[in-house]
């Protein structure tokens, strides 16, 4: 699927729509959801134009996938998330595609916590 640069996440990326920035690195921006699911849920986007998990992981920079996922260990710091740190846990998940029901084709990772979450494999 081609990258279509007028979904949301791009928009916020270029600034063209406000969000809840938590915290922002050279290749990654991480905000709060508009429809939380658990008491913190975050969502992390690569700055770069990928359209789902696989397109991400096989066609970005070294340093865009380092940047990404240390984003996503800065945000899991912050929000109490860190096993090493106490946290009773999280689920990072991204959807992918129409089987994956992915709202935003934009590749996105939810960060969820705050509460036990319940088992999500049947
Ligand atoms: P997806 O199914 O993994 O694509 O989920 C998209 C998420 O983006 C979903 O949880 C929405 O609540 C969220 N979201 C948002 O935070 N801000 C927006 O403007 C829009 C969707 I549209």
């Amino acid at each position: 699927m081609a990258y279509d640069d007028s979904n949301i996440f791009a928009r916020i990326l270029r600034g063209e729509i406000p969000n809840d920035t938590v915290a922002e690195n050279e290749h990654a921006l991480a905000f709060r959801d508009i429809r939380p699911q658990a008491p913190i849920h975050v969502l992390v986007i690569p700055k770069g134009a990928y359209v789902s998990y696989d397109d991400f992981a096989a066609n970005a920079p070294d340093a865009e996938i380092v940047g990404f996922h240390r984003l996503v260990a800065q945000v899991a710091r912050s929000e109490g998330l860190m096993l090493a740190e106490g946290s009773a846990g999280f689920r990072a998940i991204t959807n992918a595609g129409d089987d994956g029901v992915q709202e935003v084709p934009h590749f996105h990772l939810h960060l969820l916590g705050g509460r036990p979450l319940g088992r999500m494999l049947a």
